[in-house]
């Protein structure tokens, strides 16, 4: 049974990302992308918009998965125990996203950060990335600017990518982060601070790469309504154009 360490923790607080190395065992890392598989053939038609996107007949990702089998991973001890010491607080849940990213077409996710989206006045949050396949750099792991979750949220503007709308407007600037991708096992979890800025690239290799995201934050965060009716504006011009 998987047990995070302080070790862990320190990690976390230094550079804004940590793996958890087994945190999900390879039979139930196989269940949850069952689980993911049949949750896409039941609501393929339902879901519109914001909450999926296809590159040509196949999904690149998933927004906003709900159900029973989820919430019972999101609830489970392991995601409880792992988000309250990594965050320091009571954590409560915000939602779960799949980023599957298929062979030969998977589209890049900008580099941004994930506050930038939530519009969380305390950025107190993580999210934590679930490999359902081998990630590696040839199938687009995520890249991460190591320690630039401590330098506050940054200039954002519209990326036009699908199911990542928003990218960091001059990543120039951020030069001086060293930029960092790590190779996962089916089942690993990297968890990453709600402003590490990172990203992954498109998929153009043999192999699909994909991933189940748990979004918890603070229970005590409150949300930046100003900052959110922006990022909302941004999100809705960028789907009308696509339809
Ligand atoms: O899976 C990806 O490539 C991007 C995921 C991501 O940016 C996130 O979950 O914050």
């Amino acid at each position: 049974m998987f047990k995070i360490s302080n070790n862990n923790q320190k990690e976390f607080n230094k550079n804004g990302v940590v793996v958890l190395r087994r945190f999900l065992s390879k039979s139930k890392a196989s269940e949850l992308q069952r689980k993911i598989d049949i949750y896409i053939l039941r609501n393929k038609k339902k879901l519109r918009g914001k909450d999926i996107n296809f590159i040509g007949s196949k999904v690149n990702s998933l927004h906003k998965i709900r159900g029973k089998y989820f919430e019972k991973l999101y609830k489970s001890k392991k995601v409880v125990e792992s988000s309250k010491l990594l965050l320091n607080a009571i954590p409560k849940f915000k939602h779960c996203e799949y980023f599957a990213k298929p062979e030969k077409v998977g589209l890049p996710s900008p580099m941004h950060q994930d506050n930038y989206y939530w519009n969380l006045k305390n950025p107190n949050a993580i999210t934590m990335w679930i490999a359902l396949t081998p990630t590696n750099k040839k199938n687009g792991s995520i890249d991460y600017l190591i320690g630039s979750h401590k330098i506050g949220k940054v200039k954002h503007i519209s990326s036009y990518a699908p199911g990542s709308s928003q990218k960091v407007k001059n990543l120039k600037k951020f030069k001086k982060f060293k930029r960092r991708s790590f190779n996962l096992n089916i089942g690993d979890c990297l968890v990453h601070h709600s402003e590490i800025i990172h990203g992954s690239k498109a998929n153009n290799s043999n192999y699909p790469r994909r991933g189940f995201t748990i979004q918890m934050i603070d229970s005590k965060a409150k949300i930046d309504k100003i900052a959110l009716k922006n990022y909302k504006i941004s999100l809705d011009k960028q789907i009308k154009r696509r339809s």
